[in-house]
């Protein structure tokens, strides 16, 4: 799982990024226009696996990681200049999810690349710059659509057309100004337009970064779409706060009446918010902890292990996490009788402690 960091220059995304990796990249009042992304990986806190560690006694244990990718600043311009610049939509498109770092703090020592701080319109600037992204790779497609179908056989040109007629609703919703994460789309839609990559299908976590000044008192934004989510951190004090010890980091937070880091938030509102699930695997080898997109069948999170295992799946033994820890042990939870047999389209619930069964 990928979750690109995106938002104008200059917002403090490389200073969210250092405080939620607990990096030491170098931020600058300047913008530095820089290409080449940062990009680190962050193990997700659950206290479900110390659990599971203690029961199998594994060689070692490994948390679901998640990565985060910082890249260059959005301009706001993209319209005029014909589009994201290839390396960067690159970037966000393949990301699972998208943080938006929107500027909340005023410092006149950073300059803003609109001279003013705007919370609102900031969103609605990156919002416009990822929808008209979308709207040309749709247009592209439509013309495209649009001079074969004529030429197409019965079947094919009916799986077009229903593309097609999905794409012309999609290009209606972005023109009126919403995402396409707002919509509500069937299971077979989500497949037939998982290939475009639309930036404004991607759950959305909008970050508003405030100021030291603002941290009794935060802004607060009306963002009322599906898939999508506020918060707001002083990216400042946090990425400070990412490089200190427990000890330190604990006094210097009941200084500022901070109760727990922003990463270990943001990284749970980023499993919540933006769909995703854990589920685990134990053994005398290792208990881990993986992760997907809630209503994933059970072939598709076995696919997340190795896709040999989703090639040759047959069926899958699961046990909650809870009825596995009240059992003691999974000798127990299969005498309780808590310990399934599911297949393919099961819908691996979060906390699922899975066992995939094969062959190759
Ligand atoms: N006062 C204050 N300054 C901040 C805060 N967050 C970032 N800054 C400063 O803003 C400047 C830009 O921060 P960066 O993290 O480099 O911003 P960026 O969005 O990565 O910038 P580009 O990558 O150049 O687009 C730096 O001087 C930071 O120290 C904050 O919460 N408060
Ligand atoms: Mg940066």
């Amino acid at each position: 799982m990928r979750i690109a960091i995106i938002g104008l220059s200059n917002s403090g995304k490389t200073t969210v990024f250092n405080a939620l990796t607990c990096g030491t990249i170098e931020t600058a009042a300047y913008s530095s226009g820089q290409m080449e992304p940062n990009l680190a990986t962050v193990k997700v806190p659950d206290e479900r696996l110390a659990v599971l560690t203690q029961m199998f006694h594994p060689r070692r244990t490994i948390p679901a990681d998640v990565q985060y990718v910082d890249v260059a600043g959005l301009s706001g311009d993209a319209r005029q200049s014909g589009g994201l610049p290839a390396a960067l939509l690159n970037y966000i498109s393949t990301a699972d999810a998208l943080l938006h770092v929107v500027r909340a703090f005023d410092d006149p020592a950073v300059p803003h690349p609109e001279d003013s701080v705007d919370v609102r319109r900031d969103v609605n600037i990156v919002d416009l710059e990822l929808a008209f992204s979308d709207l040309a790779i749709i247009e592209r497609r439509l013309t495209r659509l649009n001079a074969e179908i004529g030429k197409m056989s019965a079947r094919e040109k009916e799986l077009r057309i229903a593309e097609r007629d999905l794409l012309v609703r999609l290009q209606a919703t972005l023109e009126a100004d919403t995402p396409i994460r707002n919509l509500e789309l069937s299971d077979e839609e989500e497949r037939m337009i998982r290939g475009y990559q639309f930036l404004t299908a991607k759950p959305m976590l909008l970050v508003l970064n405030i100021g030291e000044d603002q941290l009794n008192a935060p802004p607060t934004l009306d963002y009322p779409y599906r898939q999508s989510a506020v918060a707001s951190l002083c990216g400042k004090i946090e990425a400070e706060l990412a490089q200190l010890d427990d000890a330190d980091a604990q006094v210097f937070m009941d200084d500022l009446g901070i109760s727990a880091p922003a990463r270990d938030r943001v990284i749970q509102l980023s499993y919540e918010l933006l769909g995703l699930i854990s589920f685990l695997t134990t053994g005398p080898d290792e208990v881990r902890a993986w992760t997907v997109r809630r209503n994933t069948p059970a072939v598709e999170a076995a696919g997340a292990i190795h896709t040999d295992i989703q090639r040759g799946f047959i069926r899958a033994e699961i046990v909650a996490y809870n009825d596995l820890a009240a059992a003691g042990g999974m000798s127990e939870a299969k005498k309780i009788g808590t310990v399934r047999l599911e297949g393919k389209q099961y819908i691996v619930q979060d906390g699922d402690v899975c066992h995939f069964l094969f062959n190759v």
